[in-house]
């Protein structure tokens, strides 16, 4: 399999995340894809390369002119706000919920970031515009890889995306990789995708960008957000909405799930894929459902990680994965390359 590999994910790295009144230290690091590639590499499965140079015209496909527009520019116009917070990270403090305007761009930065942002845990860094839009290419180029005749080609890059919204940032997102790879396999010529979403936590932002739409079906197995990040949306009554009615499928299932259980609903997600007549596939790869994850609660353990790419790859077909969560760092290179791997033997 072929894998396109962000060189740039280092220069995201946020310092500490908002968590229950505390500054605390980033979950999202550097290291956990540095383990993914060391695997990929040690256990040989297929060439990694760097994506090619794209205009934002691609991104501009999944994400709104103005989201994009702020967020090349914000590490400037946070610096700009005090010289000093160059040295710190820039999280939002305020957000305009419902009966607040969202139409009007307020002048001041820091109310443009609650504007354009769910939580106060996805710190933006000096380098996260440059590392998630090269990570967005990654998974542009996958997705080209696949449109080519490749079987499946993987998106080994950080910060994750599927939190992120058209015009939104948050649960350590900036830009919806897998959107962008689903978008990127119509605009090739297909008419029917799926993302199947097997993180941990609800894919919202991916859900939501295809949400009215009938020719990318979203399937998603994941915490049930009644007690799971991200809350407030990913219940099963989502359904889609208009002309996307009926082509969004969502899978909660209780914390503590296991994975006889959690490979049953992945089956479905699968036969909903089937009924769907999906032309391709993309995966929203989070293996944060492994049971020593520190911010997630299934119990899934390693071996358990060749069954599921066994799964997916019985489902035949041209398959993009795209790499999301998984913090327990130590672990996450042998879980998702397990997928990869159990993918690959079960694909030829
Ligand atoms: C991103 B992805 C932990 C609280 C949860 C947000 C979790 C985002 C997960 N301090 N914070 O889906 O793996
Ligand atoms: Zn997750």
């Amino acid at each position: 399999m072929i894998t396109f590999y962000n060189d740039k994910h280092a220069l995201h790295h946020g310092k500490v995340e908002m968590f229950r009144g505390e500054l605390v230290p980033c979950f999202e690091v550097p290291a956990r894809a540095d383990f993914v590639l060391q695997e990929l590499t040690s256990r040989k499965l297929g060439d990694v390369k760097s994506a090619p140079e794209l205009p934002d015209s691609v991104l501009t496909r999944v994400h709104s002119p103005r989201y994009v527009d702020f967020l090349s520019k914000a590490w400037d116009e946070w610096v700009a706000l005090d010289p000093a917070n160059a040295q710190r990270d820039a999280i939002p403090s305020y957000w305009p919920v419902r009966t607040f305007r969202s139409d009007v761009l307020p002048a001041s930065f820091p109310a443009r970031m609650g504007l354009f942002s769910f939580d106060a845990g996805s710190p933006l860094t000096s380098g996260t515009w440059r590392a998630a839009r090269a990570g967005a290419l990654c998974a542009v180029a996958a997705a080209r890889r696949v449109l080519d005749g490749e079987r499946a080609a993987f998106a080994l890059t950080r910060p994750p995306g599927h939190h992120a919204g058209a015009d939104f940032f948050g649960g350590y997102c900036f830009l919806n990789n897998a959107a962008l790879a689903a978008q990127a396999l119509r605009d090739g010529g297909l008419d029917r995708v799926a993302v199947l979403d097997i993180d941990y936590h609800h894919g919202n932002g991916t859900q939501a960008i295809f949400y009215e739409r009938s020719d990318v079906f979203f399937a998603s197995v994941h915490g049930d957000p009644h007690t799971e990040y991200p809350y407030y949306l990913g219940y099963a009554d989502e359904q889609g909405a208009g002309n996307g009615l009926g082509f969004n499928r969502n899978l909660p299932l209780a914390r503590g799930t296991g994975f006889p259980v959690w490979r049953e609903a992945l089956a479905e997600a699968l036969r909903s894929i089937e009924a769907f007549g999906a032309q391709a596939l993309v995966v929203s790869l989070g293996v944060d459902t492994f049971a020593g994850d520190p911010i997630s609660g299934f119990g899934l353990q390693s071996p358990d990680y060749l069954r599921i790419g066994e799964d997916l790859a019985a489902a035949g077909l041209p398959t993009v994965f795209v790499f999301e969560g998984g913090y327990a760092v130590a672990e996450v290179g042998v879980n998702a390359v397990n997928v990869l791997e159990g993918f690959q033997q079960r694909a030829r």
